[in-house]
Formats: structure tokens, sequence, C-alpha cells
């Protein structure tokens, strides 16, 4: 077929695998870093062997700056342990806008895109990075990781709840997304359970339903295409607080807990200002 995959060119044969020799010690600190890391997600065996094979240990003193932007893209980076502070320059004014931890990487913008680098990355303690080069990053990362973004992007910038993040916060999310698909009348949420994930409707319709004490069940305003469900025990650290039932064929993407705190940081206020309005909803229900 002609899709746009098969005309990426072959080079399989062609590569020489990097490989930087390091202890058993050095590799049980990558697998620690990349853990929680979705970038590394869904690689198979001997991706993930490649991967770490190819990893540079990098110590970095506080305060250096590791990325300039402007730069080339040379190295995509993990963070064992330290924290970063990245800065982006525009009009001559510098604006810091992140900020990384252990698990945490950046650099993939200049690797994927054959960019310059977009932002200024500096050590805010004297840390340990591991780094991939550019050319082990575009075999085995980008492909994952463009692939979710392209499938993801249309998507995302239509949800009416992220229209305030910037493109990038939104690539971040496409690469934690999973999709799944419930058929008409599977159960997705269901009142009273522990939350762990957050979801969002890529197509299909769900219906809601909330039991009231004496055991009744109330239908309440149905969800579709854009719309959210399940932050409310994530926000409040609450059983799930009605139940969520696919309408037809329902296709949903979702995040885990850890990636919401992580990436949805930004319009947590948003989401618990709108969660102030199921309260006058359920109560209308009662009535
Ligand atoms: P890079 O290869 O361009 C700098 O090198 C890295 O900083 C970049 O990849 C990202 O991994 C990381 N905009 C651009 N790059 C960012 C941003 C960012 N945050 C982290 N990086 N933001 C948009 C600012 C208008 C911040 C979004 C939260």
């Amino acid at each position: 077929s002609v899709s746009a995959e098969s005309m990426a060119p072959s080079l399989d044969k062609d590569y020489v695998k990097v490989i930087i020799p390091k202890t058993q010690e050095q590799r049980e600190r990558i697998e620690t870093s990349i853990e929680n890391n979705f970038l590394f997600k869904n690689l198979d065996e001997e991706q993930y062997k490649d991967v770490i094979d190819a990893m540079v240990e990098k110590r970095v003193l506080n305060q250096e700056a590791i990325i300039k932007q402007g730069g080339i893209g040379d190295f995509f980076y993990v963070v064992e342990t330290g924290t970063f502070d990245v800065y982006v320059s525009k009009n001559g004014v510098q604006d810091k806008v992140h900020n990384y931890g252990p698990g945490g990487s950046f650099g993939e913008l200049a690797l994927m895109y054959n960019a310059p680098r977009a932002a200024t990355v500096v050590a805010t303690s004297d840390s340990v990075l591991w780094a991939l080069d550019r050319v082990t990053f575009r075999r085995i990362l980008m492909e994952n990781t463009s692939r979710k973004r392209k499938m993801y992007e249309s998507f995302l910038e239509e949800v009416p709840i992220l229209v305030s993040l910037e493109p990038y916060e939104r690539h971040k999310i496409a690469d934690a997304l999973e999709s799944a698909i419930y058929e008409d009348g599977q159960l997705v949420i269901k009142q009273g359970d522990i939350g762990n994930n957050f979801f969002l409707i890529e197509s299909g319709d769900a219906r809601v339903t909330k039991i009231d004490e004496g055991g009744i069940e109330h239908e309440l305003p149905g969800l579709k295409k854009g719309d959210y469900f399940g932050e409310l025990a994530l926000l409040n650290n609450k059983p799930r607080a009605v139940n969520i039932t696919a309408k037809g064929r329902l296709k949903v993407a979702t995040l885990g807990k850890k990636a919401f705190v992580r990436l949805l940081g930004p319009i947590v206020d948003i989401l618990k200002r709108n969660s102030d309005n199921y309260e006058t909803i359920t109560r209308n229900v009662h009535q």
C-alpha cells in the first residue's frame, strides 16, 4: 500500500547499533528512570535492549545549560536524579515555562522535527541524566511518539477543556493517552469504585446514572464526543460518584492517575470549577 509509513526509508539493514558499555548497576538505574515514561512504553524486547545499550550517562552541575535554545539537536535526555528548569526566549524576553524532575525527559522536539532547540534547559541542582543519541531516538522511540501525536492531534485540538493548553502540552498528553473501546451497555465506570483513570470521549455517547441512598438509579445528562469524565475521583480522591455506560459503541482515550496529575496540572482549576456544576445537577435530580 502507499501509506505514509511504507514511504519512510527502510534503513533497517544499514544502521550500526550504538552500544555504550555499562555495568549492571547502570542498567538498573536506567530502567528505574524510564519505568514510568510513556515514550518507552510498547517497545519490544530488542528495542528496549537497544535503547538501554545506546544510552550514555551524563552528570551535570547545578546551573549548567544542558540544552540551549536555537542549538542543534543531538541528544534526547531522561532525568535520573536532579531538577531542571525550561526557558523560552521570545522577542528578547525569557520566560520560565516548565520544569522536570526524576523520570522526566526532554529534548525530543528538535530530534523529531529536525528543528533547532525550542527552549533552554538548565539544571537547578547537580543532576544525573541518561542521553540517547539522535539516530537511536529516531529509529526506536520516534515512531511510537509521532504516531500517537498524529493520531490524537486533531482530536485533542477539539476537546473544549484542553483549548487553553499550549500545543506542546497537548503533545505530551497524546504521548500518554491509551485508547479503549466499550460496546453498547458496557460499564466504563462503576459508582463507588476507586478511580484510577481519566477519560476523554473520542467517539460515541455515554449514559450517566447515579444511584441514590434508596437504591434508585437516576439518569443524568449524557456525554458525547469531546466530553471528559472520571476526573472527580482523581481530583478529590473519592470513590466514583456515578455510573458511566457506553451507549452504542464508545471509543475513549484514557490517562492514568499519575499522568493526569502531571499533565493536567495547568487546567486543574478549570476542572474543579466545572465539577462544582455537578453538585447543582445532582441536587436537582434529588428534588
Ligand atoms: P527540544 O529538542 O526543542 C528543548 O529542546 C526541550 O525543552 C524541548 O525539546 C522539549 O523537550 C522541552 N516548548 C518547547 N519545548 C519545551 C517546552 C515548551 N517545555 C519543555 N520543553 N513549552 C511551550 C512554551 C511556549 C512549555 C510547555 C509546558
